[in-house]
């Protein structure tokens, strides 16, 4: 298939800072557009997301280079190309960028027009996109994991943790279960309410107030689970992401917002031993920080047979490092971000890694989103089983939940609602 014209835009993403949103016809007249999120809490080997660095636009932060590469470098070199397939599209761009990490184009370039490609070629074949990135098999509807109270770098209240989740999991459907989740979302709401604490939202609206403990986030929802009618464990059980990159500072994990204090990494895993027991926790993601490789170790060698022990800023959707994962033994699962790697096809051969040693895949939006619901068709195209992407509130993020019951309503008898089974060792 010939690319007739790419072009690319500087817009904006849910936080108000430049993002690239690009478009592409293809030769027989099909368009499409995508939009790439960013993130704040962003591992150390992720993608290069390119930014101006000119202090007087978006103090910093603008695109405009990338959208520069996008409109002259890549357009010059695939415009009137043909591409058979996407795979031969991103290694192109790729090889043209030609640095390990896409700081040349920038990863938010590349994958703009790989995103775009992907959404263009399914419309011009007529099938869904879940179908293109997929194939015939792509029917399985996740559990919507919740980020219901928003902490650590996303929000400015003094919890510690950055991520506290509810996956409604005992559902029928994939609708059923999002009516769940809304309804506890609310309950919540009004508990938070009735103690007098802020029902204000932080970047993923989840709920931000200002806590004594990280603990009390998590009885909080409990109790807006059992309000909602709901059994914490058995209905609805918790994800959480504490993303304690953010926390590591010299070999120590340090509470910077709540109590300012130091502990260990050994004292790191003995806390989650002691979360798992206390609370129906189901996954635990960056429980340890991405450089505290001994930590993952240990972390998966206790709770590596209870719970799911998901890698975000560990493994940076990055085929290499999840390689080493594996072979030391470190999680069961990956977290999957298109702009960590910065391609369609690389983030689906690192799913296809992951799913060959027997890991999970857990697909995710960035803090930082836009309202482009391509990862929403990309966990039914994998058949990942469960996505975190925002509360119960937010366009940017409610976006994907919608598209996510518009795709079970289309496959109709052929859909199959994950549930529990979705999590490693449930
Ligand atoms: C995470 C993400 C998404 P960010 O840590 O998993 O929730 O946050 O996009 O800021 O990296
Ligand atoms: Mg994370």
């Amino acid at each position: 298939m010939k690319i007739k014209k790419v072009t690319a835009l500087e817009i904006l993403d849910s936080r108000g800072n430049p993002t690239v949103e690009v478009s592409i016809k293809l030769d027989d007249n099909t368009k499409a557009t995508a939009m790439v999120p960013s993130g704040a809490s962003t591992g150390e080997r992720e993608a290069c997301e390119l930014r101006d660095g000119d202090k007087k636009r978006y103090g910093g932060k603008g695109v405009l280079k990338a959208v520069e590469n996008v409109n002259t470098i890549i357009a010059k070199e695939i415009e009137t190309q043909c591409f058979g397939s996407q795979r031969e599209l991103d290694y192109f761009l790729i090889n043209l960028d030609g640095t390990p990490n896409k700081s040349k184009l920038g990863a938010n370039a590349i994958l703009g027009v790989s995103m775009a490609f992907a959404r263009a070629r399914s419309f011009s074949l007529n099938i869904p996109l879940y179908q293109y990135l997929g194939g015939a098999n792509a029917h399985v509807l996740p559990v919507p994991c919740m980020n219901v109270i928003n902490g650590g770098s996303h929000a400015d209240n003094t919890v510690d943790f950055q991520e506290f989740m509810i996956a409604p999991h005992n559902a029928p459907s994939f609708t059923e279960a999002i009516r769940m989740g809304a309804e506890v979302f609310h309950s919540l709401k009004s508990v938070l309410k009735s103690k007098g604490l802020s029902t204000g939202v932080g970047d993923e609206g989840g709920f931000a107030p200002n806590l004594k403990s990280n603990e009390e986030a998590v009885e909080m929802i409990l109790e807006g689970i059992v309000k909602a009618g709901y059994r914490p464990g058995d209905d609805v059980s918790i994800c959480l992401d504490p993303a304690t990159s953010e926390m590591w500072e010299e070999g120590k994990y340090k509470f910077f917002k709540s109590s300012q204090k130091l502990v260990s990494s050994d004292d790191m895993v003995k806390l989650w031993e002691n979360w798992v027991r206390q609370y129906p926790i189901v996954s635990l993601e960056d429980g340890l920080a991405e450089n505290d490789w001994e930590g993952w170790k240990n972390i998966t060698s206790v709770l590596g047979n209870k719970i799911e022990i998901v890698g975000d800023d560990l493994f940076c959707t990055n085929k290499a490092i999840v390689e080493k994962g594996i072979e030391q033994k470190v999680a069961n699962s990956v977290l999957i971000k298109l702009n960590q790697i910065g391609s369609v096809t690389e983030t689906l051969e690192t799913i296809e890694l992951a799913y060959r040693n027997n890991y999970k895949c857990f697909v995710s939006h960035r803090s930082g989103e836009t309202s482009d619901s391509f990862i929403a068709d990309l966990t039914v195209a994998v058949n990942a089983g469960h996505l975190k992407t925002g509360s119960g509130c937010r366009s940017e993020r409610i976006e994907k939940f919608n598209q996510l019951m518009r795709i079970e309503k289309q496959l109709g008898t052929a859909s199959k609602f994950a549930g529990i089974k979705a999590f490693k060792n449930r």
